[in-house]
């Protein structure tokens, strides 16, 4: 039985991750941080095969010792202050976990090391948002990056020390450079499930509007469910190396809106939203779409949920839980 160790058990990747290994037939270790974390139970009941470590990508002694407690045969970090306008607020933070966390996790891999015949497979969840302001469209793993906040720097920093050591010490180690995918875990603060949960408030006359900033934004936009799989899929290569993640559309916010608000069935969506420049960033990026054509020839990966589909699940799901509270 393998042994896998996730962190950001909690987050929306981590509980995708853990039921793709579990169903697998891995034994699944989750990283958890803090005292008496609250999600704690939401991860555990919602996979009881699910097993929780302590640690914090803040603490190298507390990485260092769930390594060797797990004694893991993989490793996934998908930990991270992963929402891109709490970063500029909140920058040092930001570099501390999403960066520096990334050189702690190798650090303890390398400390603990594993067994001489079965090296631990490292995974890290780089991201589109390293691209920017982009120099090419679309973007692949030789597109360079031009970070445009505190959040796509420290990602910067940690896909880099992923890359050194994988070629300084021979680590295993892979990147995965998602671009933005979602679906009915994603954390209430990103845009899309603000918008999908926001219409189906309205649809249930909760909630008037939708407060927004920039509807001019585009995305590649894709089921985190599938990427999960493109993750697991690079880890179980021979040789380690970095892959795009993308579905190779792209959509404004503004059509993501218009699809939610036609899955509810109600129209002039424009009567719902307020533009709120509070919601704007102090540098945006303006475009993203990726060309996953290496994970498609070398891991044998497309993204299956389309953009309608997407935006459908995440619209259903949240009619049923805010039908479901009120
Ligand atoms: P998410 O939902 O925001 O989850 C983040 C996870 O990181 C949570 O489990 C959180 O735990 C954990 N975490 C935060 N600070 C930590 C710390 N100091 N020590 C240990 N764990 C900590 O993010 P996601 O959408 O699942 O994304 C997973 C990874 O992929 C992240 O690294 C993200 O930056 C990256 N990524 C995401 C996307 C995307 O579109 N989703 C695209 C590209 C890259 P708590 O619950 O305890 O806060
Ligand atoms: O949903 P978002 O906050 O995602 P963003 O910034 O693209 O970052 C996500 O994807 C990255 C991959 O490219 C990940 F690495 C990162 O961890 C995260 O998962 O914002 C998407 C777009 C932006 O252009 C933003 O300016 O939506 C625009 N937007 C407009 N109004 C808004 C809002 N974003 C949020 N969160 N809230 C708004 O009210």
């Amino acid at each position: 039985m393998k042994r896998a160790l996730i962190t950001g058990i909690t987050g929306q990747d981590g509980r995708h991750m853990s039921q793709l290994l579990t169903d697998k037939g891995y034994q699944v270790f989750g990283l958890i941080r803090g005292q008496n974390n609250p999600k704690s139970q939401i991860v555990t009941q919602e996979n009881p095969a699910l097993e929780l470590v302590d640690g914090d990508l803040r603490d190298l002694s507390s990485l260092v010792a769930a390594v060797e407690q797990v004694q893991p045969d993989e490793v996934y970090n998908l930990g991270a202050m992963s929402f891109v306008a709490l970063s500029f607020r909140q920058p040092e933070l930001t570099a501390d976990i999403t960066g520096l966390g990334v050189l702690r996790m190798l650090e303890a891999i390398r400390i603990v090391g594993g067994a001489e015949n079965n090296p631990i497979r490292f995974y890290q969840a780089s991201s589109s948002e390293m691209f920017g302001q982009v120099r090419e469209t679309p973007q692949n793993e030789s597109t360079p990056f031009h970070p445009r906040s505190p959040y796509g720097v420290a990602k910067v920093f940690g896909h880099h020390m992923t890359v050194n050591y994988r070629e300084s010490y021979g680590l295993h180690a892979s990147t995965g450079i998602c671009f933005n995918h979602e679906g009915p875990r994603r954390g209430l603060e990103f845009v899309t499930r603000k918008i999908t949960n926001g219409v189906a408030r309205i649809k249930l006359g909760l909630q008037d509007t939708i407060t927004l900033g920039n509807l001019d934004a585009r995305r590649d936009w894709g089921y985190a469910g599938d990427f999960v799989d493109a993750m697991w899929r690079m880890v179980q290569k021979d040789k380690a190396s970095d892959y795009v993640i993308a579905t190779g559309e792209t959509h404004t916010v503004q059509e993501f809106i218009e699809r939610a608000f036609a899955a509810a069935e109600i129209e002039d969506w424009e009567r719902y939203i307020v533009k709120d420049p509070r919601f704007e960033r102090p540098a945006e990026v303006d475009l993203l779409l990726g060309d996953a054509s290496k994970a498609r020839s070398e891991l044998d990966w497309d993204a299956k949920v389309s953009f309608e589909e997407l935006v459908t699940m995440m619209y259903e799901n949240d009619l049923a839980e805010e039908s479901r509270r009120r």
